[in-house]
């Protein structure tokens, strides 16, 4: 049996655009019209109607803290003029988790981007930063007063690598170098919005606030065990896992590390060209390990091995994604499980760690995947919206409750 402290945090994970439905003013929406991808987010899991329905399942479940994120280009549907009506609803989204003894960890930018900030150009240019700290002020302003946790932005690498290297997100660019720009940007965005949001808190006289990203870790191994793949696993491991929170590290703008950690990525190079060394994935099928529906290796010694890195930060550490999309229920119960006694063997290693958070509360939207992979400890029907409590989600109610895993 392994026991987990008693004020530790445990929970589910949502994003506004992944679940909320009809988000019309962001950079997807209008890029899911013009492009026609596989399924559209349309209605999602309309939770935001039925957000409260949902946070009561999650109280059901045990949970004493939930994730969600602010969709920008609801609250800012045209640039600097702001919906009071939307930021009602997310004080109202707030309020409604305090109810519920949920703490709100509120996570400011998920991959979306109002259409007008898309068509600004974006992350790829620097003077479009005020723009986020416009509305990260606007938001803090609204909701400090109940907010203790704060996500800046969610993995921001995943972000490039989608939208700017593979081209498979919006704006679809495929460019090394121009993701390096939106690197650098998204980091200086973080950098910024920390220093401003600790200072409005000061102002106001608010016990100072919780601030990180959500950086999305990837355990690496080779395949073959060749000096190149050698050397891309160590590329990889710096430039993906490491080099984007040294950053923030440096600059003294984060209160602890927020870690998504889902697989690993077995590397095979195919060139000694940059892209070769940062790209390249087996793509023989050699990875002997299980797989979630959307192929991904299922590796729950890679969490404990990247968090007993992550002890040099001198920081605690939050998990705040950790998931499977998978029809089998007992995979996902396996899952869990194997991915605590992992980061309970991190603890025991003098790693701190505030909580977890498990993605997500329901089934969603997965981006350009669609609604086929099933990430929720709660499934939703599309065709009625209906939810139902997974046994996944039960066994893991357990683990909230108690705080123990047998
Ligand atoms: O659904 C995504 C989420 O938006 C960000 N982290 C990974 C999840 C699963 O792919």
């Amino acid at each position: 049996m392994i026991e987990f402290p008693k004020d530790f945090f445990w929970g589910a994970a949502t994003a506004a655009y992944q679940v909320e439905g009809n988000n019309l003013n962001a950079d997807w929406w209008e890029w899911e019209k013009r492009t026609g991808v596989k399924e559209s987010s349309g209605k999602a899991c309309r939770h935001y109607e039925f957000y409260k329905q949902d946070f009561d399942l999650a109280k059901s479940l045990n949970h004493n803290c939930h994730r969600f994120s602010i969709e920008w280009s609801r609250v800012e549907p045209q640039e600097n003029k702001f919906d009071e009506s939307e930021i009602n609803h997310y004080q109202d989204v707030v309020l409604s988790l305090k109810e519920r003894n949920l703490e709100p960890i509120v996570t400011l930018h998920h991959f979306t981007n109002p259409i007008w900030f898309a068509r600004a150009g974006g992350w790829g240019s620097s003077r479009n930063i005020d723009y986020f700290l416009k509305y990260v002020e606007k938001i803090v302003g609204a909701l400090g007063d109940r907010v203790r946790f704060w996500v800046t932005i969610n993995e921001p690498l995943v972000y490039t690598y989608h939208s700017y290297i593979l081209g498979v997100w919006p704006p679809q660019e495929k460019s090394l170098p121009k993701s390096k720009v939106v690197t650098d940007n998204l980091a200086c965005a973080h950098i910024k919005a920390y220093k401003l949001i600790h200072a409005v808190y000061k102002k106001r006289n608010l016990p100072a606030p919780s601030i990180s990203i959500a950086k999305n870790l990837q355990a690496f191994a080779p395949c073959k065990d060749s000096l190149r793949n050698r050397i891309a696993v160590y590329l990889r491991d710096r430039g993906y896992n490491f080099a984007f929170l040294d950053e923030l590290a440096r600059h003294k703008a984060l209160d602890f590390i927020g870690i998504n950690y889902y697989t690993r990525g077995l590397v095979d190079t195919e060139g000694w060209r940059l892209k070769n060394l940062l790209l390249d994935t087996c793509k023989k099928g050699h990875s002997q390990l299980e797989k979630n529906t959307l192929g991904w290796d299922i590796y729950p010694e890679g969490l404990y091995k990247l968090l007993v890195r992550i002890k040099r930060y001198n920081l605690p550490v939050f998990i705040l994604e950790n998931g499977i999309c998978t029809e089998n229920d007992n995979a996902r119960r396996d899952f869990i499980r194997q991915h605590l006694k992992s980061l309970h063997s991190a603890m025991d290693k003098g790693v701190k760690v505030l909580g977890y958070i498990y993605w997500s509360l329901i089934d969603n939207y997965e981006w350009d995947k669609g609604f086929a992979p099933r990430f929720g400890i709660i499934g939703v029907d599309y065709n009625t919206y209906e939810r139902t409590i997974r046994e996944s989600a039960k066994e893991f109610a357990q683990t909230c409750k108690t705080g123990r895993l047998e």
